[in-house]
């Protein structure tokens, strides 16, 4: 079994070594552009995470591409052979730190730490009287891997928890949205949205000005999935003008988020790098390794991409 590894930011010799260690007698290497003229050295299966076009062009037998994250958006930008099978991670260690990344956020301006952080700069006592928790309702976007267990976690802090999916879910204490006819109503119902959608052509810019007036009054965003879900202008404008009270941002539509960016300086928006669930080395060796073995037994792997669907 011949595997090439193609990980941008990511170095590789741990990734090798783990897969030798899981997969005794793979043949497994990290991938170089051939020089011209040269043939290229063909494996079955890559594991990926956003490789250049010349890397699919180059590697003309592979069967799977494995990619070391959930999101897909950036392979499915590349040129791929229909017969070439897209399987993404499943979970893998990063929904409890999704859950802890939102939780926190969410607690954080539900609790006023934000305003608590500015109290204690400016060394000011000054109690704020509690919010009431069944008027602080959290509607997740997306309730796949990540949005589930995220929609759950926030459930066991007893905050009014809906998502928003195509087909309906059924998860204790949450309340199910489904398709463009009833957005409307799960954005009327939301205090503070999280964003765990893929990234596809239907779910492009879905945080424009349009979705996000519908948001109740003083309303906050949780962004965790992707940069191109949002439309940059539309936010600002909205936290300027009052609608919105806050944003915690983790992805970008330009990521290292360039310095000029607005959003850097703005006092209602929080940034990290794109941190909100790592991908875990470990986990995803193992999950990998077992779906290889999956397809070489005929068996079922769960985390195949419809690349028509874009996620
Ligand atoms: P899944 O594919 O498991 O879940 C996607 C969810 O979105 C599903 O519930 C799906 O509905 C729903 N959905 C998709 N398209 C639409 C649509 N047009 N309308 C309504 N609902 C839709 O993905 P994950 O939960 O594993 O991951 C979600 C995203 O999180 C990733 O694609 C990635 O972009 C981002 N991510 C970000 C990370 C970070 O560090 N910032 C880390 C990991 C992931 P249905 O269930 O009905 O199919
Ligand atoms: C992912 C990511 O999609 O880390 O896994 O963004």
């Amino acid at each position: 079994m011949k595997i090439v590894f193609c990980c941008t930011n990511t170095k590789a010799d741990p990734w090798l070594e783990g897969f030798r260690q899981a997969l005794p007698g793979v043949d497994i290497w990290e991938w170089q552009a051939t020089p011209a003229g040269q043939a290229p050295k063909l494996a079955d299966h890559a594991v990926v995470w956003s490789p250049p076009q010349q890397f699919i062009d180059e590697q003309t037998q592979l069967q799977n591409l494995f990619n070391i994250g959930a999101g897909v958006d950036a392979l499915l930008k590349l040129n791929l052979p229909s017969s070439l099978n897209i399987v993404r991670l499943n979970d893998a260690g990063m929904s409890v730190q999704m859950s802890e990344y939102v939780c926190h956020a969410v607690i954080r301006y539900f609790r006023e730490f934000n305003h608590y952080e500015k109290d204690t700069q400016e060394k000011r006592w000054s109690y704020r009287k509690p919010g009431l928790r069944s008027e602080f309702s959290v509607g997740v976007l997306g309730a796949g891997v990540l949005g589930s267990k995220v929609a759950q976690a926030l459930q066991q802090f007893e905050f009014p928890v809906n998502v928003w999916s195509r087909s309906p879910k059924q998860l204790a204490g949450v309340k199910s949205f489904t398709g463009p006819d009833q957005l409307p109503a799960f954005l009327k119902a939301t205090r503070v949205l999280v964003n765990l959608l893929p990234l596809t052509p239907d779910t492009e810019n879905v945080l424009n000005r349009a979705n996000l007036s519908q948001l109740q009054a003083g309303a906050f965003l949780i962004n965790v999935a992707r940069g191109k879900h949002v439309v940059d202008q539309d936010l600002l404008d909205l936290l300027d003008q009052g609608h919105m009270a806050g944003a915690t941002l983790d992805v970008f539509r330009v990521e290292p988020l360039p310095q000029d960016h607005a959003f850097w300086n703005h006092p209602k928006i929080v940034i990290t790098p794109h941190t909100s669930a790592r991908t875990m080395r470990e986990e995803s060796i193992a999950q990998i390794a077992g779906k290889i073995k999956a397809v070489y037994a005929g068996q079922f792997i769960e985390g195949r991409v419809d690349k028509i669907r874009g996620y």
